[in-house]
């Protein structure tokens, strides 16, 4: 065991020689002796347990993409990557795997265990005061922080390092289907928009656009000349995602198969034969992640999409999900045809439905299969949530070898601990269920507290049947999210917003258009939280420490300047809302109707407020500024030189508003635009002043809302003077 000290506030303990996930890690840390919670090893079964005390008012935030509220105690989750595609309340793990979270206490502290096979947390369920952590095995890196929830993030996120950032087109609206089948509906969901006034950015090509299941083949029947058919939609300015699965079909002369077949590129079984699952394709080998030589090999592939004018990928199926293997269905058949002819009772059938029903993803399967990690032969099932993390590594730093500078779009969608510097994720396959809409919105402050701020949930859902109310409503919290995409499975009600009656179209329009208003703010409080190592999203208490706030579990904080709190209940018009100080109520609707009579001063404490279908609930901290633009219905053409920045300014406020050129990695190296706006209210009057290096900005409106609810509009010649470029 070793004992490392770090930055501020953080330890690092070490338990036997285990596998860096992350070289970053530990490059940050210093031996010396520091700070231990004991644990237990059970010799019995080698895991390493932790049992540790919750005091009554703790409150637990963290463990990323997971089930339940915003608070996790009270129930036991598991970080093990599954495809689960039913979401219920009842399951204990999702799609990733993110062993961190901070305990809001008298005095927090968070724990990061670095560990790449199961780890179970057991957060005051057996016991609602005794947090267990369960490692399954000994051979770990935990890392203990302290200080404010606040500190404990940045400390957290400043080890993971930068997250990834998407170029700006991708905070557009993205359209999404399971699947759009050929050149000809592609192509007429991209008119539809248009002829529907409707913005778009990307729409995603879902697995039946390859050539049976075949990873970077493209169908030749229903996508023919697919690099005109690209750049054909690039005029329009749509760009064209498609996806990438992580089995590779075995098919003789299949160059990706004969290639990963002739240099030993693919898993292996018990034998050191290439191990054989079945997925979409039928059977498939999976590409070793693990080693550096596969990942390059396997990056590398994406560069053919590229040549063809692709900009993004999403990566699907990497947990990876297995159908089957063939030894779990040759066992599963003799184990059915076993009991063939008997009398079966309760108990003798339901062990012949559990045999079928869990033939996918079974732990034995996952056990039977082998990495070759740079020369260390491993167990799969020993470092199974690292599989999509270096799926997604790889292609990350394919695209970084095809154009460095250049940004690409990426989602995955099964992730570790530190994957979030290479991309972004989607929560996967959630329902059409006002459920989910409310998971959605819980699950994006434990999201970006592992790092993982290009994210967002399938709007609308996924599996199930969307209603017209409630696209309406999800659309009015995913407008806020970074990934805001509109997908569902084959054989749901169709989701494209022109699916619905006219009054829904007209609704969603209006909603849709007020995220691309919103983009000035939402792209500068994107990037000031990634390098500031802060949240996006948060809970209440991120920023408030009155105990009520710790017990607000359906409210965000959306950056510095706003909070949310989304209706989320089928034909509910209304909600209760809990203010942690005075605020400012503005029910948006249509950009250009934006008006004095939608905005009402709010005191401090409970209220009840109406939000009729066509609003959209935000809330203005008071001395903070949102700014915005007029909607178009590309993000390229959003002009930016001339502003609109609202606030409830009741004596002072002030903004960092950043922007970049939105395609280059120049933002690493600190190529940005930066408006400092400041606002003072003297004597009854606003003074207004701006700073600016960003020589295109032309003209500001300023909606500015007093401390008696009264509103100001005050337009650029008051301040032009004050103008220096900096
Ligand atoms: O569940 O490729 O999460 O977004 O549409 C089947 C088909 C496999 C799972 C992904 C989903 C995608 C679907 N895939």
């Amino acid at each position: 065991m070793k004992f490392f000290q770090s930055v501020e506030g953080v330890q690092k303990i070490s338990f036997g020689e285990m596998i860096p996930t992350d070289t970053i890690l530990e490059e940050m840390f210093k031996e010396t002796e520091s700070f231990y919670i004991p644990g237990i090893i059970d010799k019995r079964t080698s895991h390493h347990i932790w049992k540790l005390n919750l005091n009554e008012g703790d409150v637990v935030y963290g463990l990323g993409q997971s089930i339940r509220g915003m608070n996790k105690r009270g129930f036991v989750y598991e970080s093990f990557c599954t495809d689960d595609p039913n979401h219920t309340p009842d399951k204990k793990s999702l799609y990733g795997a993110h062993n961190f979270f901070v305990v809001l206490s008298d005095n927090p502290w968070g724990i990061y265990i670095d560990f790449a096979g199961k780890v179970t947390f057991d957060v005051g369920f057996e016991h609602q005061d005794i947090l267990l952590i369960d490692v399954e095995g000994v051979d770990f890196d935990a890392y203990i922080f302290n200080g404010t929830y606040k500190e404990i993030i940045g400390r957290f996120r400043s080890l993971i390092g930068q997250s990834y950032v998407p170029p700006k087109w991708g905070f557009g609206y993205q359209q999404s289907r399971w699947s759009y089948v050929d050149k000809n509906e592609v192509l007429s969901i991209a008119e539809k928009f248009d002829e529907h006034d409707l913005p778009c950015d990307a729409i995603y090509l879902d697995i039946d656009y390859m050539e049976r299941f075949k990873d970077f083949t493209v169908s030749d029947d229903r996508f023919s000349d697919f690099k005109t058919f690209v750049s054909d939609l690039k005029l329009k300015d749509i760009k064209l995602i498609p996806i990438i699965d992580a089995g590779v079909k075995i098919e003789s002369g299949y160059d990706v198969y004969e290639e990963g077949v002739k240099n030993s590129y693919f898993c292996k079984d018990e034998n050191g034969k290439p191990f054989v699952a079945a997925v979409w394709p039928g059977k498939v080998h999976f590409p070793d992640f693990l080693n550096s030589r596969v990942r390059e090999w396997f990056g590398q592939k994406y560069h053919r999409l590229m040549d063809m004018g692709i900009e993004g990928f999403w990566n699907d199926m990497n947990e990876p999900a297995i159908f089957y293997s063939e030894q779990g269905l040759k066992d599963a058949i003799s184990f059915v045809s076993d009991q063939e002819g008997k009398n079966l009772d309760i108990y003798t059938f339901f062990d012949l439905k559990n045999k079928i029903m869990n033939i996918s993803n079974s732990e034995s399967d996952y056990k039977s299969m082998y990495h070759n990690y740079d020369g260390m032969k491993v167990n799969h099932y020993d470092v199974h949530n690292l599989y999509g993390y270096f799926m997604t590594r790889a292609a990350a730093e394919g695209f970084k070898s095809y154009a460095p500078e250049k940004r690409h779009l990426m989602i995955t969608r099964a992730s570790h601990i530190g994957m979030a510097k290479h991309s972004g994720i989607w929560t996967g396959d959630n329902h059409s269920w006002w459920e989910h809409l409310k998971l959605n919105i819980q699950m994006m402050p434990s999201l970006g507290m592992a790092g993982f701020l290009y994210s967002g949930a399938d709007t609308g859902g996924f599996g199930g049947e969307a209603s017209g109310e409630l696209l309406t409503r999800w659309l009015q919290f995913s407008i806020f999210t970074p990934l805001l995409r509109n997908h569902s499975a084959m054989g749901t009600r169709k989701q494209e917003p022109w699916m619905f009656e006219t009054e829904t179209l007209d609704r969603i329009r209006d909603v849709i258009k007020m995220r691309y208003a919103l983009v000035p703010y939402l792209y500068s409080e994107f990037m000031k939280a990634n390098f500031n190592h802060e949240l996006l999203f948060a809970p209440l208490s991120y920023e408030y420490d009155d105990s009520r706030s710790k017990r607000v579990e359906d409210q965000l904080l959306l950056g510095d300047s706003l909070m949310l709190a989304p209706v989320y209940e089928q034909n509910s018009r209304g909600r209760s809302v809990y203010l942690p100080e005075k605020m400012v109520l503005w029910k948006a609707t249509a950009y250009e109707h934006l008006n004095e009579n939608q905005f009402e001063l709010l005191e401090r404490g409970y209220h009840f407020v109406d939000v009729a279908l066509n609003e959209i609930p935000i809330y203005l901290k008071p001395g903070k500024l949102v700014v915005m633009t007029k909607p178009e219905n590309r993000i390229s053409t959003l002009d930016e030189s001339n502003l609109v920045v609202l606030g409830f300014v009741p004596d002072h406020a002030s903004y960092i508003l950043y922007n970049d050129d939105g395609l280059t990695k120049g933002y690493e190296s600190g190529d940005s635009l930066q408006t400092i706006f400041k606002v003072d209210r003297i004597n009854n009057k606003y003074h207004i002043s701006v700073d600016t290096n960003d020589l295109a900005l032309k003209t500001i409106t300023f909606y500015l809302i007093d401390d008696s609810g009264n509103w100001h509009v005050i337009k650029q010649n008051t301040f032009i003077n004050d103008r220096r470029y900096v």
